[in-house]
């Protein structure tokens, strides 16, 4: 990305979103309601949203749900038909791919993933020109299985040179580092990457061209789940999280808005909670993905979960509420509710949350 892309960029963000610097706002206790009144007041400009502020107590909570305090909020919602995804599919949508035989026996599993320029609303009022894998962020969940041979072809209609870098074992020309030979793709052009699945585990791809953090930054990631051959442990529900950012000024220094699978506070209970029932088994496939910031987090409220780090083993490596992860890493959770309820799940980085990396089980008897 060049000086004169960040000068464009630059002018088709809102300008008093470049006069935020959310850093130091924070530093003063009203500083994120601020950053929230201005996308509500934003959004109200719009006319697309009640019209009603929750009140900004400082850097209190929203009140705006009939009295039920959960955490800041923005209000409206964002046009999810225009966007081409909806958080709530990206859970369980799971990428298999067309699926064959090689004459040898083997599973042969083909993805068709193209990378484009999009601009995505990724809170009420806010649209952040995006870079996707087809079309999303996160891009498809990609889900194969031990010793499967993976066949993807990647097609750049990009306007800048992109690639597909996997995390997991294949060889150095399969990459997506480097140059044209290794799958570094100019705009225009194609690569097939081609490799066997393994080790069984969480795993996720993105691009690789530099400035890596700005491609990154922009949307170009997503999840890469190998089961193992003999399968994991059956379980009633399945959730892919991605967790990330938007980097909505461009200062390449921290990002305003956070998230999981592409929308800022989008599980909020105003919103899409997560339903399941009391005693059922859940599995989190939960990646980090996070630009600039150092650190992201999980916490579990109410509960405690079995953590398997990478996915890589059967048996957890801890019984805890609360993980932490740089970027790249991931881990499986395994849990179940004792009691029905409802109850958040949040970075505890907790300033993460109220920038909209929050959400919640809905527990039903
Ligand atoms: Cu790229």
């Amino acid at each position: 990305m060049t000086a004169d892309d960040n000068q464009r960029t630059r002018s088709l963000t809102p300008a008093w979103i470049s006069r935020l610097n959310r850093r130091h706002l924070l530093g003063t206790s009203v500083g994120g309601a601020l950053a929230l009144a201005e996308v509500q007041r934003r959004s109200l400009a719009q006319g697309d949203v009640t019209p009603e502020l929750p009140p900004m107590a400082g850097m209190d909570h929203g009140l705006g749900n009939g009295g039920v305090i959960t955490m800041p909020m923005v209000t409206g919602d964002v046009d999810h038909v225009a966007n081409g995804f909806h958080p709530s599919d990206v859970l369980t949508d799971f990428d298999g791919g067309t699926v064959s035989t090689l004459p040898n026996g083997q599973t042969l599993r083909e993805y068709q993933i193209t990378a484009y320029n999009k601009d995505i609303e990724i809170v009420p009022g806010l649209k952040f020109p995006a870079w996707t894998y087809n079309g999303r962020i996160p891009g498809p969940t990609i889900r194969a299985t031990e010793g499967d041979h993976i066949r993807i072809t990647f097609v750049n209609a990009g306007d800048h040179p992109h690639s597909m870098h996997f995390h997991g074992i294949h060889p150095g020309a399969m990459d997506g580092v480097f140059d044209e030979a290794s799958g570094m793709v100019q705009p225009g052009g194609q690569f097939t990457y081609e490799f066997d699945a393994e080790p069984f585990g969480l795993h996720l791809y993105h691009c690789h061209t530099p400035p890596l953090a700005a491609h990154i930054a922009r949307g170009l990631y997503g999840a890469f789940i190998i089961d193992p051959k003999e399968s994991w442990a059956p379980v009633d529900h399945a959730f892919v999280m991605v967790m990330h950012g938007y980097n909505v000024d461009f200062d390449t220094e921290s990002n305003e808005f956070y998230a999981v699978n592409g929308i800022p506070f989008h599980y909020d209970l105003d919103k899409y909670p997560i339903r399941f029932r009391v005693g059922e088994s859940v599995r989190i496939f939960l990646v980090n993905v996070l630009e600039y910031d150092q650190i992201n987090s999980f916490h579990l409220h109410a509960n405690f979960f079995n953590y398997y780090p990478t996915g890589t083993m059967r048996t957890p490596s801890e019984y805890t509420d609360t993980i932490g992860l740089m970027q790249g890493q991931r881990g499986i959770l395994e849990f179940t509710y004792k009691h029905p309820g409802r109850y958040m799940f949040h970075a505890h980085k907790t300033e993460f949350a109220e920038l909209g990396w929050t959400g919640v089980f809905l527990v039903e008897e």
